[in-house]
């Protein structure tokens, strides 16, 4: 279109949105603005006696296996600190006992709300019902758990299965749908391991040559990426050129042990991951790493306006979703400064 009509159409637009008594729409930004920033929190629900400085708010935390999941930590922290809340944290280093015996002892010190990202997805009912018992609204934040719904007050967090399909679209295309792929899993039976891998296969299983060679966990750390990665390395060699990883870390982890093989990372084989942390955007910017689906970690303002509705005895909807983009290495430099994580 020219210009002029350009000019027309947008001077057209802003009369009939000024009849309409509305503002003009906003031009469209040049770039994809990146989705992930942390919602702003919203006011106490109005007809509520109660006050954010009126909670008492336990987070069983998983761990701090990797970016995303200390950028969620400082979330939880720094938005209670802001709001007044009174949150009581726990580390459970990736072990499901741990949690459970967090949230028995947030039951026991009579928090108003807990906060909990199930490590894995089975085997929580029994203290869920404790806590129900208890009359403690458990929210669950960033995995899901597989649980009758009244075990929990609502979930917040990402569509994991759509970010496998993404991975897996964005992968097909960097690759023109021929490629010989190793996964490296997230950690076994939690929500976006098997989600991830089932979106991913979702997209690629109708694609004769997109092959999958190898699946291995590597529990999301950059560690076990490593790991993994240089196993898969001695077994197929430059069989392998492209990698699926669950998360960034793990990718990261994997860049390592392909260069220490002598191979190229990003250019002989193919990488994409999920999360979209700040190590990401520097692999790409280096021309390591081929694009990250983004996963936001920042739910702090969420959950606590969550927990805040469930003490004033609001209904809640049972799954808060996050917002997510997809990222290239050809704007990483201009988007890196823009990025919280
Ligand atoms: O992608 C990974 C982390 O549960 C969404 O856990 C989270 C995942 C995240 O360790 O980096």
């Amino acid at each position: 279109m020219k210009t002029s009509k350009v000019l027309f159409f947008v001077v057209v637009l802003v009369v009939i949105a000024t009849m309409a008594g509305c503002a003009p729409p906003a031009a469209p930004a040049p770039t994809p603005a990146p989705a992930a920033t942390a919602a702003p929190v919203a006011a106490a629900p109005t007809a509520c006696a109660k006050t954010y400085k009126d909670l008492t708010v336990g987070y069983a935390q998983l761990g701090s296996e990797s970016e995303w999941r200390n950028a969620n930590t400082a979330s939880v922290k720094e938005t209670a600190q802001q709001l007044g809340v009174k949150l009581q944290f726990s580390d459970a280093q990736q072990k499901q006992e741990n949690q459970i015996a967090a949230v028995r002892s947030f039951i026991q010190q009579k928090v108003d709300v807990i906060g909990l990202p199930p490590v894995v997805t089975t085997g929580w009912e029994t203290v869920l019902k404790e806590a129900k018992d208890a009359g403690i609204p458990v929210i669950l934040v960033d995995r899901r758990a597989d649980v009758p719904e009244d075990l929990y007050a609502s979930y917040i967090g990402s569509d994991f299965v759509e970010e496998g399909r993404n991975a897996g679209r964005t992968m097909a295309k960097i690759v023109n749908e021929k490629a010989n792929i190793v996964e490296l899993v997230g950690t076994v039976g939690s929500a976006p391991a098997t989600d991830r891998q089932k979106g991913f296969l979702e997209i690629t299983k109708d694609m004769p040559d997109m092959k999958m060679l190898d699946s291995q966990s590597g529990d999301f750390t950059r560690d076990g990426g490593k790991k993994v990665m240089e196993a898969f390395l001695k077994k197929y060699g430059k069989d392998i050129t492209a990698v699926y990883a669950h998360n960034d870390d793990m990718a990261i982890g994997a860049i390592q042990a392909i260069e220490e093989a002598g191979m190229k990372p990003g250019t002989d084989i193919k990488i994409v991951s999920v999360d979209a942390v700040r190590g990401a955007f520097e692999a790409m910017i280096a021309g390591k790493l081929n694009a990250t689906v983004e996963c936001n970690p920042l739910l702090g303002p969420q959950f606590y306006e969550m927990a805040l509705k469930a003490v004033c005895g609001e209904q809640l909807p049972k799954w808060v979703p996050s917002k997510e983009g997809i990222y290239f290495p050809d704007n990483a430099k201009e988007i890196l400064p823009t990025r919280k994580y």
